[in-house]
C-alpha cells in the first residue's frame, strides 16, 4: 500500500533531511517529501507542513485533508485567495513554543529595564559607561496586548519575576493575577496603565497597523513597546519618531513588514531599539514533528482536530 504524503515547505530544502530523520521516528507510515519535488503525484498529498507556501498551490492538491502551519502565526497561508477553505488548517501551538515566546518577551522586558541596548552600544565602542537603572520589574506593569497561547505563557513568567501583569484581548480572560481589559472601549486604560506594552496579536484586518501614532500617543510618557506578533502591526516610522520624541524610552522589536529587515533600514542603528531577526519562539523541528505526528493520529482516528485557524475570525 502506498504511503500517504505529506509535503513539508518549512526551513528550506535543506531542512529536509532533519524533518525526515524525525517523521521517521514518529510517523513512520507517512511518505513526508519536499514541496517542490516534482516526482509527487499532487493527488497522493494528504498532509502539508508549511511556512509561506505560493499562493495557489494548496488549492491544487485535490485530496489534501490537513494543512500545518509550521508557526503559530498561519497569516501567510490564510492570506492565500484560493487556500482551500474546507481543509483545516492548524497552528503550531506546542507548550515549547509558548515556553520560548515567554523567555523572549521576559527578556526584552529586563532587557529594557536594565538598558540593554545602551550596555551593547558602550561594549561595541569598548566604553565604560556606568549608569544606575532605576526601575525593577517589582515598580513596572507590563501590559499584554493578546492574551493568548503565547500572550498567556509570556504572563506567566513576567509575573514570576515580579512584574504586575495586565492584558487586552478581544474577550474578557481569566488568568491568575491578570487584569483582563476587553476591546477597543478599554483599550485607553489599558494604555494609560503599562509601563511596558507587549504585542502578542494575531495579523488580522483589525490589527494591521494598530501599532501606530494613536496607540502610541495613548500610552504613558516614557513607556517601552515590544511587538513580537506581526510586522504588519507596527508603522516603524511612528515608532521611531516615537523614540526620538522620548514618547517611547525604548523598543524591542521582533517582527518587521519587510522580512529580513533591509541592512540600510534606520531601525537597525537606533540607540533606543533592539532588533532580532524573528526568532522570537521557534520550537525545534522535533518539537513540531511530534504536534504534527500527534495531529496527523488523531485526524485518523477522526477526531476534530484542536488549534485550528477560524476564517470568519481571522486567526
Ligand atoms: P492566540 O490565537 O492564542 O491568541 C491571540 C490573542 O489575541 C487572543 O487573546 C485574542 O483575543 C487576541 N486578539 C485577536 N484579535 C484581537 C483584537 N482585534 N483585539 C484585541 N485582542 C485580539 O495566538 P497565539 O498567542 O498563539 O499567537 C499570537 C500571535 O503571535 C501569532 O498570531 C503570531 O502573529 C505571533 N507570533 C510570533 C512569533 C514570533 O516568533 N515573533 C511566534 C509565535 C507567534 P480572544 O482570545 O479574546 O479572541
Ligand atoms: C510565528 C512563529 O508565527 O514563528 O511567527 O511561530
Amino acid at each position: 500500500m502506498t504511503k500517504p504524503v505529506l509535503l513539508v515547505k518549512s526551513g528550506g530544502e535543506a531542512a529536509m533531511p532533519e524533518w525526515q530523520r524525525h517523521f521517521a521516528i514518529l510517523a513512520p507510515d507517512l511518505d513526508v517529501r519536499w514541496w517542490d519535488d516534482a516526482t509527487v503525484d499532487p493527488a497522493a498529498v494528504r498532509y502539508v507542513l508549511v511556512w509561506d507556501p505560493e499562493p495557489g498551490r494548496l488549492g491544487r492538491l485535490p485530496k489534501l485533508e490537513v494543512i500545518f502551519g509550521s508557526g503559530a502565526g498561519v497569516d501567510f497561508i490564510a492570506s492565500d485567495p484560493d487556500l482551500p477553505r474546507h481543509v483545516p488548517l492548524v497552528r503550531m501551538a506546542t507548550p515549547g513554543a509558548a515556553q520560548r515566546m515567554g523567555e523572549y518577551v521576559t527578556w526584552a522586558a529586563l532587557s529594557l529595564l536594565k538598558g540593554a541596548r545602551r550596555i551593547g552600544m558602550a561594549q561595541a565602542a569598548r566604553r565604560w559607561d556606568y549608569f544606575e537603572p532605576e526601575q525593577t520589574a517589582t515598580d513596572t506593569t507590563v501590559g499584554i496586548m493578546g492574551l493568548g497561547h503565547m500572550g498567556g505563557a509570556a504572563a506567566r513568567m513576567l509575573q514570576g519575576i515580579g512584574f504586575t501583569v495586565i492584558g487586552w484581548s478581544r474577550t474578557p480572560k481569566e488568568v491568575p493575577g491578570v487584569r483582563s481589559f476587553v476591546a477597543a472601549a478599554e483599550r485607553g486604560a489599558f494604555l494609560a496603565m503599562s509601563d511596558i506594552v507587549v504585542c502578542l496579536l494575531p495579523a488580522t484586518p483589525e490589527t494591521r497597523g494598530i501599532l501606530s501614532k494613536p496607540l502610541l500617543d495613548g500610552m504613558k510618557d516614557g513607556a517601552a513597546l515590544v511587538n513580537v506578533g506581526r510586522g504588519s502591526q507596527q508603522r516603524i516610522e511612528d515608532i521611531l519618531a516615537a523614540l526620538d520624541s522620548g514618547k517611547l524610552s525604548g523598543a524591542v522589536l521582533d517582527v518587521f513588514e519587510q522580512e529580513p529587515l533591509p541592512p540600510e533600514h534606520p531601525a537597525w542603528a537606533h540607540p533606543k531599539l533592539l532588533v532580532t531577526s524573528h526568532l522570537a519562539s521557534l520550537p525545534p523541528r522535533s518539537e513540531r514533528v511530534a504536534y504534527v505526528a500527534k495531529l496527523i493520529a488523531a485526524h485518523e482516528r477522526g477526531e476534530k482536530l484542536p488549534n485550528t485557524y477560524d476564517h470568519d475570525r481571522g486567526y
